[in-house]
């Protein structure tokens, strides 16, 4: 087999721990350091002078070729169409998007250039699997510029409804240029029924209906496959990280602030699809209603900052610095201040210690293509005494672990009664709960997500050259199977 080739927007600094806030730099960083391979991308410098040059670096299996974006290119690309047109779009935040042609036609610039980029790093038999949205013209780039190589494709984000997605002008060009691909992967069966809506009703397209594996899609004069992948997280590593740091000085710290107050816990890069404005007023209701859990328990949120020049984040950081000043200010006694809200980034086994402690893992998005965040703090949890995770019905995460209390994120009262409940769970029922999510978490971890998007791949490759239809092994896990859409 040829090398695995990653593409993604931003390569991550990877430290010691791995790599630091973002879902897609964790998964992928996951899902390389088994197999090694080439991660190629935007190194995170922006230039406002010269001209961008190719830096390639080996750490361990894993050869990391990153570039620097020039100032406009930025703008446009990344700020501009990236996140304040898809984005928002994306996560069903019709309201938000902003769209300026300008910024579209750099978009579809830069990935031209970082197709070129690629090229002479490439090998004949390399497999290339292109991340997120920020990359979906990667493939049509490529084969302009002669590439045959097979070329994979995973979006990390919720794919829309058609409706939401017609708010987004040249939507039919985005998912022409998706149809280049070979094989495209989503997060949930909701998002690949999404994408296949568009292509029957708006694209005049087909699907075949298909017993297992990929479906095969008819659309643009072009056939290819798509199938839901769920990103999963390796769960006893990160078992193994939180045992080890129980005793660590940040963990013996949170203790003692708390007394013996129980703890609820969230972790979220500072971003408006997160639902933490929702989520700080179902904890204020719930020390409205519940008066019982007043100075009995603390709501910690790690926010680290994320796309911080940008207008829409500015925006929710300053709502988020008003509401817990507010709720603080209404319930905070001399000895208790009922939220800690920290903008800032921690380590990763900083994180999966205080998972460990906290009585409750608070996700509640108001969408999100998957949330490793649930899992994480899942994985987190001593099976003895394991916590409880309220999880929002919009993160894909919730299709896979029913052992959640699931709700509505904007339904305030729902999400303070079930803090309430969470709270108050016996053991017993938290233990089976608990068992049930880890046994999932098991069976679809990173390497089964790596290992059955890149069997499809390659199994394409061999029906193409070799025209001898190869199945798709079983998926592990218990729900990995119902994950793709028969017909
Ligand atoms: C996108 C999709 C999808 C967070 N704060 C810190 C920190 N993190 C880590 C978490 C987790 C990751 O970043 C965040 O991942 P999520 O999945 O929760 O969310 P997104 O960043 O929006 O990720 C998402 C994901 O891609 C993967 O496909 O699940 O739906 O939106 O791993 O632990 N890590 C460290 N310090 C922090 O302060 N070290």
């Amino acid at each position: 087999m040829g090398r695995l080739i990653i593409v993604s927007n931003r390569v991550a600094p990877i430290s010691e721990g791995g790599p630091a806030a973002g879902g897609l730099a964790v998964g992928v960083y996951d899902a390389l350091k088994e197999t090694g391979g080439m991660w190629f991308g935007w190194s995170g410098d922006v230039l406002s002078s010269g001209q961008p040059q190719i830096k390639v670096e080996e750490r361990g299996p894993v050869t990391f070729a990153t570039i620097a974006l020039m100032r406009r290119d930025y703008d446009q690309y990344y700020r501009g169409f990236s996140n304040a047109t898809l984005w928002p779009a994306f996560h069903y935040r019709a309201d938000l998007v902003q769209y300026d042609r300008h910024d579209f036609e750099g978009y579809c610039r830069v990935n031209a250039w970082l197709a070129q980029q690629l090229v002479p790093l490439l090998r004949d038999d390399d497999v290339i699997w292109v991340h997120d949205y920020h990359l979906i013209p990667f493939a049509q780039a490529l084969r302009a510029a002669g590439v045959k190589n097979r070329i994979g494709f995973f979006l990390h984000i919720p794919f829309p409804a058609s409706q939401v997605l017609l708010a987004v002008p040249p939507h039919r060009q985005l998912v022409e240029a998706l149809c280049s691909f070979d094989l495209l992967g989503f997060q949930t069966s909701p998002d690949l029924r999404a994408f296949c809506d568009y292509i029957v009703n708006e694209a005049n397209g087909s699907v075949d209906a298909a017993a297992n594996g990929p479906l095969t899609l008819h659309a643009f004069g072009r056939s290819l496959r798509a199938a839901a992948y769920p990103i999963g997280v390796y769960p006893d590593e990160i078992a193994e990280l939180a045992k080890a740091g129980e005793r660590g000085k940040p963990v013996r710290t949170m203790k003692a602030t708390l007394h013996s107050r129980k703890l609820i816990m969230s972790v979220d890069r500072l971003d408006y699809s997160k639902g933490l404005v929702e989520r700080f007023r179902a904890f204020e209701r719930l020390l409205e209603q519940a008066s019982a859990q007043r100075n009995k328990v603390s709501f910690l949120q790690i926010a680290p900052p994320t796309r911080a020049d940008m207008h829409a984040y500015q925006d929710i950081r300053l709502q988020l610095e008003g509401e817990s000043g507010r709720i603080n200010g209404r319930f905070a006694e001399l000895d208790w201040t009922p939220i800690l809200y920290i903008h800032k980034q921690y380590e990763r086994s900083v994180l999966a210690a205080l998972f460990r402690t906290a009585h409750v893992g608070y996700v509640t998005p108001l969408r999100d293509g998957m949330n490793l965040v649930a899992k994480e703090y899942v994985s987190a949890q001593d099976p003895e005494n394991p916590g409880v995770l309220v999880l929002s019905r919009f993160a894909g995460a919730a299709q896979e672990l029913d052992g959640a209390l699931i709700v509505n994120p904007v339904d305030i009262d729902g999400m303070a009664e079930a803090l309430a409940r969470a709270l108050e769970m016996p053991l017993a029922e938290r233990q089976a709960r608990y068992r049930d999510m880890m046994v999932q978490l098991r069976a679809n971890n990173v390497s089964v997500w790596r290992d059955n998007f890149m069997r499809d791949l390659q199994g394409i490759t061999a029906t193409k050259n070799a025209k001898s239809g190869k199945g798709r092994a079983a998926s592990s896990g218990k729900k990995a199977a119902r994950e793709t859409l028969a017909g």
